[in-house]
């Protein structure tokens, strides 16, 4: 049996009201909430109407992630270790390739490098635990030096534990630790893990997606997941949540996600949004090369800010950490700016 799940109806208005409620204790506010219930419509209640958990779930500071505070938008950059084109040379090409995306996306304004070896795209085939160590430990040892976050994102136990211990900081599991059974003990060891919906597995999840609620079902999992975390020791000041934009969702799923994006803060843990350059952005933008879906993943980027998402994962830092700075500026604005 789920429970209700509450939306802020996030505003951005500079002009804030008396009783408007910070969301997440940032600068964006909220004095009503959407509330999403099993089988019935959606429907407006004032803020103050919610019991004190509610709203203190809704509106409390978000702990700060690898030291990062959370007051303004961060930006994940993606660095991908998959061996490309290159000659049997593939792996030490992948890694300096790798290494030169990652300085790359640091000198371009990312906050955190989400590195990943194994990519989870529709139809991929698993990666062994061998060859994704192989790509993914030496890069994290080349980049650690570079001052910023690193993020691993992988399914196994064991890359996220060699990766931890070679100075990641989070632990990004597309599966949301339920892939391989170790993975809650290393998560218990990780400053920081983000638990991301996903229907299905990367070879099959794009077959037929079906939800019988699509925001509630992925609300619910993610509250089922966060449980399962905390009860392995895991604090909630530590966990991400995600959506899984692309994991087993159609087009329509994606839209009703990025819609509803707020309704993640419910779960009371910062949100991080990764939609960059994926297939419904090439559907619905007529782009069907992703090295030409930038402006769609800018405008679905910054819609998940206006939300309240608090991390983004993005290909492009540089036109992204661009188009953050106008956002900030126009809602943000620096005090007595
Ligand atoms: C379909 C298209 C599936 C693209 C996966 C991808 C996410 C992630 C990836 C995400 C978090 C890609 C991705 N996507 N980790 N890893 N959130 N937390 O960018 O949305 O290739 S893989």
């Amino acid at each position: 049996m789920s429970s209700a799940r509450y939306r802020p109806i996030v505003e951005t208005d500079p002009l804030r009201p008396d009783d408007a409620l910070p969301l997440a204790g940032g600068r964006l506010w909220f004095r009503e909430v959407a509330v999403h219930e099993r089988g019935l419509p959606p429907r407006r209640i004032r803020a103050h109407d919610l019991s004190e958990a509610a709203r203190s779930r809704l509106s409390a500071p978000r702990a700060p992630i690898c030291g990062l505070a959370l007051d303004r938008p961060l930006i994940m950059g993606i660095v991908n270790v998959t061996p490309d084109s290159f000659s049997d040379g593939g792996r030490f090409a992948a890694r300096d390739a790798a290494v030169a995306r990652a300085e790359a996306l640091v000198a371009a304004g990312a906050d955190i490098l989400d590195i990943g070896g194994e990519s989870t795209r529709p139809g991929s085939d698993p990666v062994p635990e061998d060859e994704e160590l192989a790509r993914v430990i030496p890069v994290i040892e080349a980049v650690k030096g570079l001052g910023v976050a690193i993020s691993v994102d992988t399914r196994k136990a064991a890359v996220a534990r060699a990766a931890l211990d070679a100075g990641a900081c989070i632990f990004n599991d597309v599966s949301a630790l339920g892939h391989d059974p170790a993975s809650l003990a290393v998560a218990a060891d990780a400053p920081a893990i983000c638990l991301m919906h996903a229907q299905g597995d990367p070879k099959t999840m794009q077959l037929a997606p079906h939800y019988d609620d699509v925001l509630l079902d992925v609300t619910d999992y993610l509250a089922e997941r966060v449980a399962a975390a905390e009860a392995a020791g895991i604090a909630r000041e530590r966990i991400l949540v995600d959506p899984g934009i692309g994991f087993g969702k159609t087009i329509e799923h994606n839209l009703a996600l990025i819609r509803a994006l707020a309704i993640l803060h419910d779960l009371g843990c910062p949100i991080l949004f990764g939609a960059s350059r994926k297939r419904f952005i090439g559907s619905l933008g007529q782009a069907p090369d992703p090295m030409t879906r930038l402006p769609g993943s800018l405008a679905v980027a910054l819609e998940a800010l206006r939300q309240g998402a608090q991390v983004i994962r993005v290909h492009d830092v540089a036109e992204t950490r661009q188009a953050v700075a106008l956002w900030s500026a126009l809602v943000m604005p620096e005090p007595g700016g």
